[in-house]
């Protein structure tokens, strides 16, 4: 009897035990499955836009086939970083546009020529009379005077980057301001009401910062998206969107808009020089082809 009934209860525990597993391995199944799907789906969305932005990458350094170009093009594919600072004026920053070698070659070359720096001047104005509005020193200095070849590498990177011909261009006007020196706030753009009959006009200034400034020396834009139009802007004031310099990064922004008015907003000026130095090569882009 025994050994029977032992029997009896060895097959039904063997049959409670295949009755068991049964759902034990499907739950087990089910469970691998999904932990499997979590972890693939958690590696495919870092692939899509995790930290490391792998397809922006891979479609900058890749078989991205190239067009056929044209006979002033090239066949190299430019990634030059920037930020929108703003629309109202069109404003835009360039982290990393030069590197700290570049910088330090132009502050070398302007340095023994820096004399003080001159205005533009409107009817009734004098050099007396305009004292105190821009202090800097500054010289200009053109690509074909710089044999190290750098200011034709800035030249050629900031027409790329603008799409404004390297032609339009006026020499580079580089600038140091010491402590307390500024540049008050002004256009770039010659209104022909204030400075006559013009021949060619300024549309856009692309600013290198070739050091950074400790504190101070900001590039300004008082009317910032319509800010301070109350008629009760006074130009020595620091104020509204202020751009910290930062030696390599770049400040492009257009003083004309796409119709070739003057962009009232565009008003720009530099902060005072609290602490440090700083020094700064500006480009202005014309719309007519520049003499050497
Ligand atoms: O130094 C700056 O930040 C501004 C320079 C400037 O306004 C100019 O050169 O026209």
């Amino acid at each position: 009897m025994r050994p029977k009934s032992l029997k009896g209860n060895w097959s039904s525990s063997l049959k409670f035990k295949a009755k068991l597993r049964l759902p034990t391995v499907v739950v087990l199944c089910s469970f691998f499955f999904l932990a499997g799907f979590f972890v693939s789906s958690l590696f495919f969305s870092q692939d899509v836009d995790g930290g490391g932005n792998r397809p922006r990458d891979r479609l900058l350094e890749t078989e991205y086939d190239t067009l056929p170009f044209g006979e002033t093009g090239d066949e190299s594919l430019t990634s030059i970083p920037f930020q929108v600072l703003s629309w109202y004026p069109r404003a835009l920053y360039f982290p990393n546009f030069a590197s700290a070698e570049q910088c330090e070659t132009i502050i070398d070359l302007a340095k023994p020529s820096l004399k003080p720096s001159t205005l533009a001047l409107r009817e009734g104005e004098t050099e007396e009379n305009t004292k105190g509005i821009r202090t800097s020193s500054g010289m200009f200095l053109s690509a074909s005077q710089d044999k190290s070849g750098t200011l034709d590498v800035i030249e050629e990177k900031i027409a790329r980057a603008t799409m404004l011909p390297r032609t339009n261009g006026e020499a580079f006007n580089v600038l140091r301001y010491e402590i307390g020196q500024k540049y008050n706030s002004h256009y770039d753009a010659f209104h022909p009401d204030e400075y006559g009959p013009q021949t060619s006009q300024r549309v856009a200034s692309f600013l290198l910062y070739l050091t950074d400034v400790e504190e101070g020396g900001e590039t300004m834009f008082p009317y910032e998206s319509g800010a301070n139009l109350d008629g009760k802007h006074d130009p020595r004031d620091c104020m509204g969107l202020r751009v910290k310099p930062r030696r390599g990064d770049g400040l492009l922004f257009y003083s004309l808009f796409p119709n070739g008015t003057i962009d009232p907003l565009s008003i720009h000026g530099s902060c005072a020089v609290i602490k440090g130095e700083k020094w700064v090569a500006t480009k202005w882009m014309r719309d007519q082809v520049q003499e050497e």
